[in-house]
């Protein structure tokens, strides 16, 4: 059996045991409990490569809501073609919602869970969007990114945490993926395409912002605090350009201060 056979085993076997020995107990379905997603964007840098101009950044997400947000691949394997980058490995996604005691009492689809070639682990579809823009929410970008892919897990502890969830998601090689209440994810601006071509973009003031889940897969709390953004001066006066750092959208709640906060 495949792996995705295997975790699909799995669940159905623990689910058959669980509805045997508290069918009773458990008839009723628990309230959902819905994750929210903000996030932090960090350590920009510019780095040259190959006759190109890299904006290159530091990224979070992290999970104040009130439930993991959780994401489970599974279903036929195949290729599929993500934005325009084709991968061998491709997966349906879908968010379990789980109620207090964690039973998945909703799902909704979530995009393509897909196998990443450079990082080396199950990606899901569609999880940020990274642009440089003149103005926050009005005109087109003048740099577009392509909507990143990421792993879900948990890696930085909030002090949320106290009142939530501990850490659940260890690791980006099965098909189960989250971020638990209270933690973050990160991605470090070393990571291959936490990075923008800003090659030729001329002197100025502009905008790099970070939306996560730019195609609306995850229901939250709040869908509407998705967004994170820094401000900053790009200058051009030797052979490299430079930035200097304006302004930042800054962060929000329990995430100040969490080892992701910078
Ligand atoms: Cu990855």
């Amino acid at each position: 059996m495949t792996w995705i056979e295997y975790q699909s085993w799995v669940k159905w076997a623990v689910t058959a045991w669980a509805a045997v020995s508290f069918g009773a107990a458990q008839a009723q379905p628990g309230v959902p409990r819905y994750p929210n997603i903000v996030e932090q964007i960090a350590h920009l840098q510019i780095q040259n490569e190959h006759q190109r101009e890299m904006l290159r950044f530091s990224t979070t997400h992290i999970n104040l809501g009130d439930g993991p947000l959780q994401v489970r691949g599974g279903g036929q394997v195949a290729p599929c073609v993500i934005d325009g980058i084709a991968y061998d490995q491709c997966t349906y996604a879908t968010q379990e919602v789980l109620d207090s005691n964690g039973n998945i009492v909703n799902t909704q689809p979530a995009g393509v869970a897909f196998f990443h070639p450079l990082h080396n682990h199950w990606h899901q579809s569609a999880v940020a969007l990274f642009e440089v823009r003149q103005s926050l929410y009005k005109g087109q970008p003048v740099v577009q990114g392509v909507k990143i892919t990421f792993c879900l897990v948990d890696v930085d502890k909030t002090d949320l945490v106290q009142k939530g969830s501990d850490r659940a998601y260890f690791e980006c090689n099965g098909a189960l993926q989250g971020i638990s209440v209270g933690w973050g994810d990160d991605y470090h601006q070393s990571t291959p395409l936490q990075e923008l071509d800003i090659t030729g973009v001329p002197e100025g003031i502009y905008y790099l912002t970070h939306l996560a889940d730019p195609e609306g897969h995850w229901k939250e709390t709040n869908d509407g605090d998705n967004f994170a953004w820094v401000k900053f001066q790009l200058y051009r006066n030797g052979p490299n350009a430079k930035i200097t750092i304006l302004e930042t959208s800054g962060c929000v709640s329990y995430a100040c201060g969490s080892p992701s906060n910078p």
